[in-house]
């Protein structure tokens, strides 16, 4: 048995949670694979395909903005300005043809969890580290500001092989996808919170 992980899993049942799952376009095979991952959980925990709203955004830089743009969007049930913002952050010119359109046609109810998915590869410069921080901080305030959890799906990593290990899709075959675990967490809180109430 591995150290790391969450631990032994309890099966939730997902199907009443509506889940927004955003994601950024840099890295697209690694955050292709790792959008897999998630929705193989989600669906794996009765999660409808009608409640998940997927929204894209260029970088990672993008998430926290955007997430809160979705999470209070669908809070105040707001069709006009804030829905077409997501909707605006989403459009994209480049050819990302394996990711999934986005999809805003999930019934319109709050979400009871955000997923916000990205990778960060380290390059030469100080830009890495900043963005990191950046996001990490954003995406922990959005969850605290709101009272929606935000699923950590953000990957910080010091070479593409690292992403590729966590996607599960490295050569060696050694790599377990990360998304995975971000559906199952997402599905716990989301049905934990109702409960909380
Ligand atoms: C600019 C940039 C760079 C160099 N690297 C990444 C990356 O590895 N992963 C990622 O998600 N985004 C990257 N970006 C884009 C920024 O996150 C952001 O989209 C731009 O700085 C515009 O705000």
């Amino acid at each position: 048995m591995s150290l790391k992980g969450p631990g032994e899993a309890r099966t939730y049942d997902g199907t009443p949670l509506r889940i927004g799952i955003l994601h950024a376009r840099w890295n697209e095979k690694i955050i292709s694979a790792l959008l897999s991952g998630v929705k193989k959980s989600l669906k794996a925990a009765g999660v409808p395909d009608s409640s998940i709203t997927i929204q894209s955004v260029p970088g990672s830089y993008e998430l926290p903005y955007a997430c809160q743009q979705m999470v209070q969007a669908a809070q105040t049930g707001a069709s006009g300005l804030i829905a077409s913002a997501t909707d605006l952050l989403s459009s994209s010119t480049t050819d990302l043809t394996s990711l999934p359109k986005d999809k805003s046609t999930a019934e319109k109810k709050p979400f009871d969890v955000v997923i916000a998915i990205g990778a960060l590869i380290k390059g030469s410069t100080m830009h890495f580290e900043y963005i990191s921080d950046a996001v990490s901080h954003g995406l922990m305030r959005v969850q605290m500001d709101t009272g929606v959890p935000v699923v950590f799906g953000l990957l910080t990593l010091l070479t593409e092989e690292q992403g590729l290990e966590r996607a599960g899709i490295d050569a060696a075959g050694k790599g377990h996808n990360h998304g995975e675990d971000w559906g199952s967490a997402a599905v716990e809180l989301g049905v934990k919170r109702r409960g909380w109430s």
